[in-house]
């Protein structure tokens, strides 16, 4: 006996998106709610039995018009039962929509920071799982003595694994070998954790479904497969939303930096928010103004950052009667002494980090 589930978390549904204009930031929290209809989708379309959402399906403890009315008709339209266990940012209040609305009777909601379940003998599941009542949450694993029901025992949480001091729920592997559970469903970590075990019991997090800052970046997703007792065999499903990434371009021996960026650029990124950093040695000028209107439609947002350092040459100075004449032969003589090129690079950079001291960091980028 095995259900098919969908695992998924951290949809931060009506975040604010500080660092976009306005009206790019409204288009973010529609395609926010486009996404989480697609997965929807992928639900019906892949013939999905229980939804598993594990907290910060919401971005706060109140949700916008067209967001209430999206998790009401959306959910109610599935063909699946599902389970929404509220996190750190969506947290169970009186002014949450998980009080407020008026859910069909296919979504369960754990209210309580209490563990209680939802079972379902004809399907051959239960749900177990709790909520945040609040924005932070003491351990709600701790404690906990399974009494396993008939079929396969799933259990849904927002919480933050290995980490003993977090106010976030922290939960220990050994708690989730204890459970008794088949496979724990968790939220909160950013990023796909992989179907991991303890014990006899599966677990992961499935990371948000898109990126939403440059610390969330890559392919994000939601998980799928087929959970049974003692057994699992689940999958990281990309969702193709907007992706957020970083570029590194090297401009040492580069003369012209929109030059070398095009060169750099990756294709297809048309849909995507990028940080593009400049970085090794260069002393052109970098004119991010005119590199912005150079690339700016080949991205849904582009921004930089000069790391560059200036090019000089480093033993100009080396004959000079002064400490930093004397600084150079020395290093010179090492320099050349050297056996390696990782020897003369290491020499080469002490040579800059001795000169910026010297001339109090002035020259020395980092
Ligand atoms: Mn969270």
């Amino acid at each position: 006996m095995s259900i098919k589930i969908m695992h998924a978390a951290d949809f931060h549904l009506d975040s604010p998106f500080d660092s976009l204009s306005d009206e790019k930031a409204r288009e973010r929290r529609r395609e926010q709610r486009e996404l989480f209809m697609s997965a929807a989708e992928l639900c019906e379309k892949e013939g999905v039995q229980a939804v598993l959402l594990s907290g910060d399906l919401l971005d706060s403890e109140r949700s916008g018009f067209e967001t209430s009315e999206l998790l009401l008709e959306v959910l109610g339209k599935l063909n699946a039962e599902v389970f929404i266990a509220p996190g750190n940012h969506d947290f169970i209040s009186p002014l949450s929509p998980y009080s407020a609305l008026r859910f069909s009777e296919n979504v369960h909601i754990f209210k309580s920071s209490e563990i209680t379940k939802f079972s379902f003998p004809g399907k051959g599941f239960t749900v177990w799982g709790a909520g945040f009542t609040n924005s932070t949450s003491p351990a709600l694993l701790s404690g906990f003595k399974p009494v396993r029901e008939e079929g396969v025992n799933l259990m849904v949480m927002h919480g933050d694994l290995n980490m003993p001091k977090s106010p976030y729920n922290p939960i220990t592997e050994a708690e989730i070998a204890a459970s008794g559970m088949d496979y724990i469903a968790l939220g909160h970590v950013h990023s796909f954790s992989g179907i991991c075990r303890a014990g006899d019991t599966f677990y992961a997090y499935p990371g948000c479904p898109e990126g939403r800052g440059f610390d969330e970046t890559g392919e994000k997703g939601v998980i799928i497969g087929n959970v049974g007792e003692g057994k699992c065999d689940l999958g990281f499903v990309p969702l193709g939303g907007r992706r957020y990434e970083k570029l590194c371009v090297d401009l040492t021996e580069k003369k012209d930096a929109v030059s070398a960026l095009l060169e750099a650029l990756p294709r297809d990124s048309g849909r995507d928010i990028y940080k593009i950093i400049f970085q090794g040695e260069y002393d052109g000028d970098l004119d991010l103004e005119r590199l912005q209107e150079a690339v700016s439609d080949r991205f849904y947002a582009v921004s930089f950052r000069d790391n560059t350092r200036i090019k000089r040459d480093i033993w100009a100075q080396a004959g000079d009667d002064t400490l930093r004449g004397i600084f150079l032969r020395l290093l010179r003589r090492k320099y050349e002494a050297a056996q390696t090129d990782e020897e003369r690079s290491k020499i080469v950079l002490a040579v800059r980090y001795g000169l910026a001291a010297l001339e109090n960091g002035e020259e020395y980028r980092t």
